[in-house]
């Protein structure tokens, strides 16, 4: 069993890997072991841009020998700034396209051409118009909408000016873009110009380059996410706190289960809306089952656990496991993050897996299109399809462990709770990190990576967090991870050893955990309003950068994580990734990252391996911004108590 929990710090992962392994199924873990890395590609510095290539520029070995180029000429520090620039851009269109989506069905709604959707937080559908400029008056909801929608959707196409949600960034942040030419015009445009830019023979200075790189990121974060984020708030409801379950015991063995796997919610919340009529309930019946049970996987699973309290299986490393449980009867998927393998392990077990996206189709899968027009009745003929797989059910195995967490802290109800209905403010917050109860916040986002162990860093950083005194908010297959843990209950507030008394009183007078879920990955973007919050709230400096406050990926894998990350750092707050590196094939480059840009944005990436490091670097990133404002108090650092990680489970 030891091989097993080298690969996963979570007991039911153990367990199915087992599983996958007696019965010989190939997962990810396993392909890790038999896939060996390339180095060269690893560190950044492989350019296959053009046909004279690729060019591999490894460093010299003899001492004298200069330096490799390419065959333009270009040299390392260039092709890993390049390559880099090549994430973002593909991490900006993926949430962005996510975004474009949910603008169109939001347009598609409001005109009530969408069937099944509609305007449901119509408060926060004002207060969008406002940021957007939008005349409110008295005029009808639905004519706000459309002119919201039209608004949102033009996001995309903008070829001049400035975005629209940039301008909700603290003054000063603001300046610091305007001044060096990154406040980003449009989304597709600053996309389009990074692959320009990144194209053989255009873009040759690191430096040129990522100002690009920032554009093209913040228009991810304050752009095409930021839209995802808040119109799926107005059209499914804007988060509250709400209790649910995770790990893989959510499945049922005696229902039809359902997984919900991918990013956008426009799926997903049809299958829940279709999955409870009395029609579709009365036929899983009829074919035995007591009931229809929808959980979810990755970010889809974030979204509609948010907004509906729906079970979530698993994080992204999972997903091969929950069809090895046999328990499966459909796994329904749009875009991003699902494993091509999930198709072709599907045919050794009775579960049917569907592709819905035009943008995505996989080998072995069912494709039934979606089409936001007539969504509910597809998202019925799916539903439908899995409840006439269920009596072709092999065998069943469940590892039966669930744990209870809540989720749904948006930052909506951040101010709310802090100070209640009539003087909701973010006060409180900066009080309690001024007054030192609270040390810092951070922002522990990103994936699983099978390179290093399941789970354990996010585990192992939060943890240690936590006990160091710091409020953490977390999104992804991340706040997956802890969840799976016990952090995520307000009870963990009345246990010994797991956090110092300044944030336990915090957290038992709210009644909150020491770790929030704040959401899927588009919603990092609902950290980028909370630290805006709280500098306009007053007393921890002008601009984000002032802020006790940082970003930090433990298991990152997509690129989407790098645009989170390099909008995060343009946007001011220090970022620490953990797993490996890209970039360290340049020297020059990785130094230009985690030092030149400090100049510009006042913060800067850094990268640790180590999640024990990660987290002193972290708190010394805390510490010096505490200093800087006046309100440091000295401390030791505290390693998280043995009773309390055995209490947690933690390993
Ligand atoms: Fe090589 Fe230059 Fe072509 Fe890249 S762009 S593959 S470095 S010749
Ligand atoms: S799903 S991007 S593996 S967090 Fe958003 Fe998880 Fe990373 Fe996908």
């Amino acid at each position: 069993m030891a091989e097993f929990e080298d690969k996963s710090a979570c007991e039911v992962t153990v367990e199915m890997l087992k599983k996958a392994d007696e019965g010989g199924y190939s997962t990810a873990f396993t392909r890790t072991d038999t896939l060996k890395e390339c180095t060269i590609g690893a560190s950044g510095i492989c350019c296959k841009n053009c046909a004279m290539g690729p060019c591999r520029l490894t460093p010299s070995k003899k001492e004298g020998e200069p330096e490799k180029r390419g065959i333009c000429g270009a040299t390392p520090e260039v092709v890993a700034a390049r390559n880099f620039l090549r994430m973002i851009a593909a991490g900006t269109a993926a949430h962005s396209d996510h975004g474009r989506a949910v603008a169109e069905t939001f347009l598609m709604a409001a005109k009530g051409e969408a069937e099944g959707y509609q305007i449901k937080d119509r408060i926060k559908l004002l207060e969008v118009a406002v940021d957007l400029g939008i005349e409110v008056g008295e005029r009808p909801v639905e004519e706000i909408a459309v002119e919201v929608g039209e608004k949102c959707v033009a996001m995309f196409g903008q070829q001049h000016g400035e975005l629209a949600f940039g301008l909700r960034a603290p003054e000063k942040r603001i300046e610091i873009w305007r001044k060096l030419g990154v406040f980003p015009r449009g989304v597709d445009r600053e996309v389009v110009e990074a692959l320009h830019r990144t194209h053989i023979g255009v873009d040759q200075e690191m430096e040129n380059i990522m100002l690009q790189g920032s554009r093209c990121a913040l228009a991810d974060g304050w752009g095409g996410s930021m839209i995802g984020t808040e119109l799926q708030d107005i059209m499914f409801g804007t988060p509250t706190p709400l209790q649910a379950k995770i790990n893989l015991g959510v499945l049922d063995k005696d229902q039809v289960n359902i997984i919900v796997h991918g990013h956008e919610p426009l799926l997903s919340e049809m299958i829940l809306l279709a999955s409870q009529s009395d029609d579709v309930k009365k036929r899983a019946e009829e074919k035995g089952a007591k009931g229809i049970n929808i959980a979810g996987i990755c970010c889809t699973a974030n979204e509609i656990l948010s907004r509906h309290g729906i079970p979530v299986a698993g994080n992204v490393l999972q997903q091969e496991l929950a069809i090895i449980t046999g328990a499966v009867d459909l796994m329904v998927v749009d875009v991003q993050c699902v494993y091509q393998a999930v198709g072709e392990l599907s045919k050794c077990f009775h579960t049917k897996v569907v592709t819905t996206s035009s943008k995505g189709k996989m080998p072995f899968a069912e494709y039934v299109e979606f089409h936001e027009d007539r969504g509910l009745t597809i998202a019925r003929q799916i539903v439908e399809m899995a409840i006439d797989n269920f009596p072709n059910r092999g065998d069943v195995d469940i590892p039966p462990k669930t744990q209870d967490f809540i989720a749904g802290y948006d930052h909506e109800y951040i101010n709310y709770m802090l100070g209640g209905r009539f003087r909701a403010s973010y006060r409180p917050l900066n009080d309690g990190i001024i007054d030192g109860r609270i040390r810092g916040v951070v922002g522990v986002v990103g994936c699983n990576n099978p390179r290093v162990r399941h789970d354990a860093g996010h585990v192992r950083v939060v943890s240690e967090l936590v006990a160091n005194g710091c409020l953490v908010v977390m999104t992804g297959c991340a706040a997956q991870a802890v969840a799976k843990t016990g952090l995520m209950t307000p009870e963990v507030a009345y246990k010994e050893g797991i956090m110092p008394q300044g944030l336990r009183e915090i957290c038992e007078a709210v009644g909150i955990p020491p770790v929030l879920h704040v959401g899927s990955c588009v919603d990092n973007s609902r950290i980028l309003i909370a630290l805006t919050e709280m500098v306009k709230e007053g007393g921890l400096g002008d601009d984000i950068s002032d802020l006790p406050a940082v970003g930090c990926a433990p298991e990152w894998m997509s690129e989407k994580a790098i645009s989170i990350g390099q909008y995060f750092v343009a946007s001011g707050a220090a970022v620490v990734f953990g797993g490996k590196w890209p970039t360290l094939g340049s020297d020059k480059f990785t130094r230009y990252l985690f030092d030149g840009i400090f100049e510009l944005y006042g913060n800067s990436w850094h990268f640790e391996e180590d999640p024990e490091k990660m987290v002193g670097t972290l708190l010394r990133l805390i510490d010096e911004k505490r200093e800087a404002l006046g309100i440091a108090a000295k401390r030791e650092r505290v390693l998280f108590d043995m009773a309390a990680r055995r209490e947690l489970s933690i390993d």
